[in-house]
């Protein structure tokens, strides 16, 4: 095998963000792009040289491109072995899964998640390292510091690789294992629920629908709920993975996967409704007339995991990034369990998991998990609600009250303003840092403030120390804001309002989300001066 050294410069903006490298498709399809970003990887981690890796992605544009690269990089800097899914397909729960299962060093993920895919679209890659979870801050700095330092890639010379059929080759002395994406994910699924319980609710005539939006979870859910839990033939829908996701968002939420919202809400809707992203690491819950919020999700699963297998000794403990709603603290409170409140980002979760501080993570993005893996898992989540509902024998609907008259309800809401100039995103967010001090006691829209700071987070594994990550508003009357700006856009700057207020159990549940939390939109919106910053009175995308 010959190796080609190609002198390189260093290319700006290469600094990974909430969840690796996110860029439009032709920013990485850029002459050098994608292979400074790799090596700059290989040099931050001490090399390749005898390392293991599981490369493999959610099939997007260029996801097969960018795999033939990754591989021929991989050789060329020495690594041993790589494994790889089946036509370079793997959903990120899966490959955190093979890191584990194999012991290796880690892994790439090709993925920009619930972005939209397309060669105008966007792409991302991730490294993940031997834990199984993204690349923790220290990891990801180390890279950007390798990305503007490099001035040379090394590549293998050679043709493409077939990956269309499970096996093992070679290139030169790396050994390269193709492996079915779905099955060993399939087996640590069967070993943590009660498959005969759910086989039995799908006996019953329980049905479900099951939208894969175009994205990589397709053939897994296929092959879980139709081939193995009997759920009936076209269940799954959306089931094959398209390189632009059918021109779609494959984003889990009441907007993009409105099909599905429509069919939940309509009179004849299944009994159960569930979506997920991309790179199959997102999911939606919707029961029958009614969505769940993802920060009620955590909670219910939280309250109730103990009636599935894998976790019927209880929990350790919870974990949710900070602009996730409470409900799951007040779970943790009553089960005597630790909650924790971590930064925007799953890599945060990765040191309480391993320390065995919690047993379950979850974030109001869609993204809920455990200790199973260290990505969070859209399909496991689907797995552990059908789980509950195959031992409660009851509707979604019935759970969720339950869940309310117990602990109370936190209506909640986020508001996305998308594509803001990046200047004006920041002024709006350091005009309100300069007056954090002052908020308390104002009032806005007839809303008192209580409290008001920037959050910052102390890692109490490793005593790393990660600020700026988000400003925090609370309000009389059990309300909060959060304001922060997304860290996986590809354009401009999103705005994200995350909106919070608790009725304890004794109140009126049964209010729409959006009336529930309007009184708190608009303080927000005055305090944050909104509409003077950006002009915008309205958001893009309210999940
Ligand atoms: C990623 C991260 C999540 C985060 C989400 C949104 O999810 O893994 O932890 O909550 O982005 O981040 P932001 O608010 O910064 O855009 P995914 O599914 O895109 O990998």
């Amino acid at each position: 095998m010959k190796i080609q050294t190609i002198a390189t410069r260093p290319i700006e903006g290469q600094k990974p963000g909430t969840s690796g490298l996110r860029k439009k498709t032709r920013v990485f399809m850029g002459p050098g792009y994608l292979e400074n970003f790799v090596q700059a990887t290989f040099n931050a981690i001490g090399g390749a040289k005898n390392k293991t890796f599981v490369v493999g992605g959610d099939g997007r544009f260029f996801n097969a491109r960018a795999i033939q690269t990754i591989l021929k990089m991989a050789a060329a800097n020495g690594a041993s072995k790589i494994i790889v899914g089946r036509n370079g397909l793997l959903s990120t729960p899966a490959a955190s899964h093979l890191i584990r299962l194999h012991k290796t060093d880690g892994g790439l993920i090709l993925s920009a998640s619930h972005n939209p895919g397309g060669i105008d679209q966007d792409f991302g890659v991730k490294f993940n390292t031997s834990n199984g979870g993204p690349a923790p801050e220290g990891v990801t700095e180390a890279i950007y510091d390798q990305t503007r330092a490099l001035d040379s890639f090394d590549i293998a010379e050679a043709g493409d690789l077939d990956l269309s059929k499970v096996g093992e080759t070679e290139l030169g002395s790396m050994k390269i294992r193709v492996i079915d994406p779905v099955a060993d994910y399939q087996d640590l699924m069967a070993s943590l629920f009660d498959f005969d319980k759910i086989r039995e609710l799908f006996a019953s005539g329980f049905n479900v629908r099951f939208d894969a939006l175009h994205a990589v979870t397709g053939p897994y859910a296929k092959a879980i709920l139709e081939g193995e839990l009997g759920a009936p033939k076209g269940s799954v829908v959306n089931a094959v993975p398209l390189k632009d996701f059918g021109g779609g968002h494959p984003d889990p939420n009441p907007v993009w996967a409105h099909e599905l919202m429509d069919l939940m809400m309509s009179g004849d809707s299944p009994d159960f409704g569930a979506a997920s992203d991309g790179d199959g690491d997102r999911n939606m819950i919707v029961g029958r007339g009614i969505y769940v919020t993802p920060s009620d999700s955590l909670a219910v699963l939280a309250a109730n995991a103990h009636l599935a297998l894998g976790y019927k000794s209880g929990l350790s403990g919870v974990a949710r990034s900070m602009p996730t709603s409470a409900a799951c603290d007040r779970v943790a409170e009553k089960l005597g369990i630790l909650s924790a409140e971590t930064p925007t980002g799953w890599k945060f979760f990765g040191n309480l998991l391993d320390a065995g501080r919690v047993t379950l993570c979850g974030e109001e993005s869609a993204g809920t998990g455990s200790n199973h893996i260290r990505e969070k898992d859209g399909l496991w989540a689907v797995l552990l609600w059908l789980n509950i509902l195959a031992v409660r024998r009851q509707s979604v609907g019935e759970v969720l009250s339950d869940h309310w008259a117990n602990y109370g309800r936190d209506y909640y809401s986020r508001h996305d303003y998308e594509a803001i100039p990046t200047d004006v995103a920041n002024s709006l967010i350091h005009d309100l840092r300069s007056r954090l001090t002052d908020l308390k006691g104002q009032s806005f829209a007839g809303l008192k403030v209580s409290d008001a700071d920037e959050f910052s987070y102390r890692d109490p594994v490793d005593g790393s120390i990660s600020e700026k990550q988000g400003i925090r508003i609370w309000f009389e009357g059990n309300a909060r804001a959060v304001l922060r700006l997304s860290g996986t856009g590809t354009e401009g700057a999103t705005l994200r309002v995350y909106l919070e207020q608790y009725a304890p159990p004794e109140a009126d549940h049964q209010l729409d989300a959006q009336s529930a939390l309007n009184t708190v939109r608009v303080a927000t919106a005055d305090l944050c001066r909104m509409e003077e910053f950006t002009g915008r009175t309205n958001p893009d995308v309210v999940t």
